[in-house]
């Protein structure tokens, strides 16, 4: 959907299909104009469809909550072929969503639910830059952050894809600099220690990215991520960092945003208790941001900030400048595969037909589990240690994207939208929480993860193979979900009648496999763009806006009003509620203030 058209875009590629819309230079409307954004016709209302009510008919003899007939060791030993017919393969990803209640007719309707309520229209605005994160009324394009040099994508008339390759370069030039020694701190002495100042979208991605990459990058070379307020981050990460010695990247697109901003400062006061001279904030001082004005102010010289752009959201910036410090670790030639592989998932997104597109498939899935069989929360579960921010970063990637209650037009949902995202990295999660996921009253949809080849073999005669156990693991997870273990083989193990209702396993609890080749930076762009294509694909359907974030500016300007109340600045005042009175009278008391 678009509210309105504000861009053109023709993506040019070698090999593939170009995409071409037609130029409008029609200038949207403000989104604050009365009468709203205007949704269009064929962004169906899911509830609206014909699909809708086919798959609510479905779900009513497939629930795993409320029907027993759709029973997966039924549907395995019935169709022998299941386990191959209920999967794709593509870019190196092998989806098996076999082990998912569904069948034939279920992903049917979900594929026709997608088709009514126009999700490749939806995706060809986003695709061509138009408005369609319409309360803010901007374009949404990530996309463009990894679109070949050769590509066209207009921005109110003008290719914004050289102004991406510039700070591309900019970025790439910077980090072969710290890299290499070539740029030294204030005293003379080389970069050991970047630090990343940022939260939000301008933290989970680079954390994650330089955990899952951690194998690609420059080990004489540490990042560190500060993002909390809590001053203990600030302290931990710095305690033993030499202020010569440490770069730090203040990473905030709106360079206004209170941990950011403060963490900034009181760096800059940790640097120059130790270099004394202001002139040092150039050596040890870079900032990323689309706000040249504050970055300016707080004393960087913008020389030294690598820009983006408002049509990319906080959420989806980690391929942008917001990826310096990912850069400066893992080297120019891995961040650009990074982006290749980002684009690589973006050609399939938009050229794959449905049933073999790998972010339909995991996105009409969930929100099969999620809207007809009442799964309240989705557990991401990779089987790959440097995997283990993943979750963190999937959590935002959704839940801020899609844990919205109205519609584009302000109406509310009559349907679910976002569940709950959480995971850890397998083997872990086994040993505490997939007790619940196993046996508990909930049922948790999971996205079980693993790569084929380990980057590293590790293990022993005596003890094998450790990527062969931690393979085994994640397979026998996905078997004992769906096929659990009945009472009678729980008997005809010996266990006695009392015990046997604790040891039996229902089953039928949902699970998608990845079986993916091999991590690698542009393996890890293809993972993190099909996620954002599914989360784009369900918003679409959930008929929100998944590209605004209106919760989480509020907690941006709530703590202002509290902290002169705090400090003592200002007397405490009476004009909360008797329950936030009493506990700033407490906390101020404690303090001594
Ligand atoms: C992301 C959100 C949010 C944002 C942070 C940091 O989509 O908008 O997580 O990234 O609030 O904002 P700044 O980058 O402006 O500091």
């Amino acid at each position: 959907m678009a509210a309105k058209k504000n861009s053109t875009s023709t993506q040019k590629s070698s090999t593939k299909k170009p995409s071409t819309t037609k130029a409008s230079t029609k200038k949207p409307a403000p989104a604050k104009s009365a009468a709203g954004p205007t949704v269009p016709a064929w962004h169906v209302a899911p509830d609206k469809t014909k699909a809708w009510k086919k798959l609510t008919a479905l779900s009513k003899t497939g629930n795993l909550m409320t029907g027993k007939s759709m029973d997966l060791r039924k549907a395995f030993a019935k169709d022998k072929s299941r386990g191959t017919k209920f999967a794709v393969e593509a870019l190196g990803i092998h989806l098996d969503y076999s082990k998912n209640l569904i069948d034939g007719a279920t992903m049917d309707a979900l594929f026709a639910l997608a088709t009514e309520c126009g999700v490749a229209k939806h995706m060809k605005a986003m695709f061509a830059g138009d408005a369609i994160n319409v309360t803010e009324n901007r374009a949404v394009l990530h996309t463009a952050l990894r679109a070949p040099k050769n590509a066209v994508i207009k921005v109110d008339g003008k290719n914004i894809v050289p102004d991406v390759h510039e700070v591309l370069a900019r970025m790439e030039k910077f980090a072969n600099a710290v890299r290499s020694g070539a740029w030294r701190g204030h005293t003379g002495k080389r970069i050991r220690t970047v630090v990343n100042i940022g939260i939000g979208g301008s933290d989970l991605g680079p954390v994650m990215a330089y955990e899952a990459l951690k194998d690609f990058t420059e080990r004489s070379i540490d990042c560190r991520y500060v993002s909390n307020i809590d001053g203990e981050d600030f302290y931990e990460k710095t305690r033993d960092l030499d202020p010569e010695e440490t770069l730090f990247v203040v990473s905030s697109k709106t360079f206004t945003t209170i941990e950011t901003m403060t963490n900034a400062q009181t760096a800059r006061a940790w640097s120059l208790k130790k270099l004394k001279d202001p002139a040092a904030v150039a050596k040890h001082f870079v900032a990323v941001s689309t706000n040249a004005a504050e970055v300016a102010k707080f004393g960087i010289d913008t020389a030294n900030m690598f820009g983006f752009w408002d049509w990319v959201g906080g959420r989806y910036s980690m391929d942008s400048a917001i990826g310096l410090s990912t850069m400066v670790a893992v080297g120019p030639d891995n961040f650009r595969e990074m982006l290749a592989g980002f684009h690589d998932m973006d050609e399939h997104f938009r050229t794959a037909p449905a049933r073999k597109n790998l972010p339909y498939l995991l996105a009409l899935i969930g929100i099969w589990n999620r809207d007809f069989l009442g799964c309240e929360t989705v557990a991401v579960l990779p089987y790959c240690q440097y995997l283990h921010r993943l979750s963190a970063y999937f959590q935002q990637l959704e839940m801020e994207s899609n844990g919205k209650r109205v519609q584009l037009d302000g109406s509310p949902c009559r349907w679910q939208t976002s569940p709950v995202i959480w995971g850890e990295p397998g083997t872990n999660g086994q040993h505490a929480f997939y007790q619940m996921i196993h046996q508990g009253t909930s049922p948790v949809p999971c996205d079980l993860i693993a790569f084929a080849q380990p980057l590293h073999a590790v293990g022993s005669e005596a003890a094998g193979e450790h990527h062969d156990i931690l393979l085994a693991n994640i397979f026998a997870q996905g078997e004992a979900l769906a096929f659990g273990k009945t009472p009678a083989e729980v008997r005809a193990e010996g266990t006695p009648e009392w015990l046997v209702p604790h040891r039996t396993f229902t089953g039928n609890r949902p699970t998608n496999t990845m079986l993916i080749e091999k991590l690698s930076p542009r393996m890890l762009g293809r993972i993190i763009a099909l996620y954002e294509h599914k989360v784009f694909v369900q918003g679409s359907i959930w008929r929100v806006n998944s590209f605004d974030q209106w919760g989480v500016e509020l907690g941006k300007v709530l703590a202002k009003r509290i902290i002169p109340e705090l400090s003592g600045a200002k007397p405490a005042k009476t004009a909360h509620d008797s329950s936030t009175n009493a506990l700033i009278a407490k906390y101020r008391a404690l303090r001594g203030r």
